[in-house]
């Protein structure tokens, strides 16, 4: 089975976009999103590359859980590194489906929802993925979606189509 796992940057639309598909998915599919997982299991990590790498590792396996239990994960976290993302691979395997939520960094910055950015331009917080911290593009993901030109519904389409939705739907 698959693991959708949306990478991109803060504000690139993962978690907007996560729910938008999961609300067409049969019941059998659920989100793990990094704020979300960051408030328990994963509590005591902060965003030092060693802490991302952890952070990726450990919903990576969350995930192979989940299919075995056949649950449907919808990764949503920023996974900023290309040996973070390969980690997460060979750990969940071939169900793995790399799908890039891409906003450029200044549209990222601009919606900003949660005041992250501005903070991390004051310097009141460090080592902030896309100011003082790296993002690495995935540079052949199975899927790209671009936040800025479509819709989050014409985004939801495009991931579903890739899967083929109506064997989803027929499988519901
Ligand atoms: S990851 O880089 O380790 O994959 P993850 O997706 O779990 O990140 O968490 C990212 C979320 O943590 C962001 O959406 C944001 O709300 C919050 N956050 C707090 N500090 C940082 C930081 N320094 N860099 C990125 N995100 C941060």
């Amino acid at each position: 089975m698959t693991v959708l796992w949306f990478t991109g940057l803060s504000g690139a639309g993962k978690t907007t976009l996560a729910k938008a598909v999961r609300a067409r998915l049969p019941s059998y599919s659920f989100i793990l999103d990094g704020d979300d997982l960051r408030e328990g299991l994963n509590q005591d990590l902060g965003f030092a590359e060693a802490h991302r790498l952890e952070n990726v590792r450990r919903v990576a396996e969350v995930a192979k859980l989940m299919v075995k239990a056949g649950v449907l994960p919808i990764v949503a976290l920023i996974s900023p590194s290309r040996q973070g993302r390969a980690l997460a691979r060979g750990i969940i395997g071939q169900g793995f489906t790399e799908i890039f939520i891409h906003a450029p960094l200044a549209v990222c910055e601009e919606r900003d929802p949660k005041g992250l950015y501005a903070k991390a331009r004051r310097g009141e917080i460090r080592y902030f993925t896309g100011i003082d911290a790296p993002y690495e593009p995935p540079l052949a993901p199975e899927l790209m979606i671009d936040t800025v030109c479509n819709s989050v519904e014409a985004c939801a389409d495009k991931v579903l189509g890739f899967y083929g939705l109506p064997s989803l739907r027929s499988r519901a």
